[in-house]
């Protein structure tokens, strides 16, 4: 008897970890769930669940107030988060990590305090063509505020890899780069380490949207070498509305706050206000410490599967999922032919993106359609929407083979044919 195919390394990660997540386990409209949003968000763990759980049934108070016994185990599980995100970034110390309530507001809290302390009339903020809106908007707000000037690195293409030939040029004179690790709509992976040395040797300060890759491959902010990284917990497994902002030290001790209020203050007179040291100092008011004690937990469970394995996996499954996606006739895959974060976004012809996702879901797949929050990338690609379906380590090839069939039933539905 020949010995049964030897199953890839990745299918056996994804196949021991699914019984993790509850919500895997669910049918949607009558058929098993196959979730391809985890660029949008990830599914969350029991041990996340759980450790919520546990922080609201025994360890429920404010922070960094109480005298009292929950209120000193609420602190301590709060700042044993942060804690764990210094490490899980590798950052020089835990001062460095800020919490917000995820890269949106990190981004923004970059622009509103370094941006406004920094930027005047003519300055020069440099992005990428491929930035979410989270890492765009902000940039436009301040340019606006200040007068500086926004300047981008073009992408090429419908492989969507940045065009860096112009990078030294387009640095020169400018104040600060900010640009995506990921690309939450092509998947391409920026080269951080290059972009942020570049930057450097210019004297421009660097921005690391890394809202998608902090989930899925190991990040080092020393390594990198980059002055400011944001990324959200609920794409890292973790709960919705916490994220962090890494932060050089240095210059967080020359930032003015963010906001005002409780926690963010040493001390205070009617007249006036001396601010707190950092990170409380970016912190005003009570925090989302359930959401700390979530992200501590998803971060400890990502590390014990290990971010490598991870990055594999999701390779693995996206590449198939590319050659699966190619045997359809006339469909324009966008992102790079080679390595690539773990999404792919495509187009059919004379398919509605909207009436694939919505047919899709009837047989209880999950895919995202639209711009992805990227409007003016695809203004430039030429296409209103399209069509993503992205992917995490608990996803398998057996999900791609169905998500492929259930494409050819809602072509041939929308198309009427047999
Ligand atoms: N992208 C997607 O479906 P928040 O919403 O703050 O957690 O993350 C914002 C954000 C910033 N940068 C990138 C590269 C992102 O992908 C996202 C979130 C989701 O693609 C929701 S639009």
């Amino acid at each position: 008897m020949s010995a049964p195919a030897a199953q890839p390394q990745s299918t056996c990660l994804a196949e021991s970890v699914r019984a993790d997540f509850p919500a895997l386990a669910q049918r949607i409209n009558g058929h098993p769930l196959v979730y391809f949003d985890n660029a949008a968000t990830t599914q969350k763990p029991r041990a996340v669940i759980e450790a919520i759980s546990h922080h609201y049934e025994h360890n429920n108070a404010n922070v960094h107030r109480g005298v009292h016994t929950l209120g000193n185990r609420a602190t301590t599980a709060y700042e044993g988060a942060r804690d764990r995100v210094a490490t899980f970034l590798n950052a020089r110390s835990r001062e460095e990590i800020i919490f917000t309530r995820g890269t949106t507001e990190s981004l923004n809290l970059v622009a509103a305090t370094w941006g406004a302390a920094h930027l005047r009339a003519g300055d020069v903020i440099v992005l990428t063509q491929m930035e979410h809106h989270s890492n765009l908007v902000p940039w436009q707000m301040l340019a606006r505020r200040t007068g500086a000037a926004l300047r981008f690195l073009p992408v090429h293409g419908d492989e969507g890899l940045l065009d860096l030939s112009g990078l030294d040029a387009a640095l020169r004179g400018a104040r600060l780069l900010a640009f995506t690790h990921i690309s939450n709509a092509l998947g391409t992976i920026n080269p951080v380490a290059e972009l942020c040395a570049h930057a450097r040797a210019a004297g421009v300060v660097s921005v690391v949207d890394a809202a998608q890759s902090a989930g899925h491959m190991p990040l080092d902010v020393r390594a990198l070498d980059c002055d400011f990284l944001a990324f959200s917990g609920h794409k890292t497994c973790g709960p919705t509305g916490i994220g962090a902002l890494y932060a050089r030290r240095e210059l967080l001790e020359a930032m003015p706050p963010y906001q005002g209020g409780g926690e963010m203050i040493s001390r205070v007179t009617f007249e006036g206000a001396e601010y707190n040291e950092p990170p409380h100092k970016f912190e005003a008011g009570t925090p989302n410490i359930a959401g700390a004690v979530g992200l501590h937990a998803a971060l400890d469970y990502l590390d014990g599967l290990g971010r490598a394995r991870i990055h594999t996996q999701v390779q693995d499954v996206t590449t198939y999922a590319c050659e699966r996606l190619r045997e359809f006739p006339g469909v324009r895959l966008f992102g790079p032919q080679g390595e690539r974060g773990g999404l792919v976004s495509f187009v059919l012809p004379d398919v509605h993106a909207l009436d694939l996702a919505t047919m899709a879901d009837q047989q209880g797949v999950a895919i995202r359609v639209g711009h992805h929050c990227t409007q003016p990338l695809h203004d430039k690609l030429g296409v209103p929407a399209t069509a993503r379906a992205s992917f995490y380590f608990y996803n398998t090839r057996a999900e791609v083979d169905r998500f492929v069939t259930v494409l050819r039933r809602v072509i041939q539905m929308i198309k009427g044919t047999p």
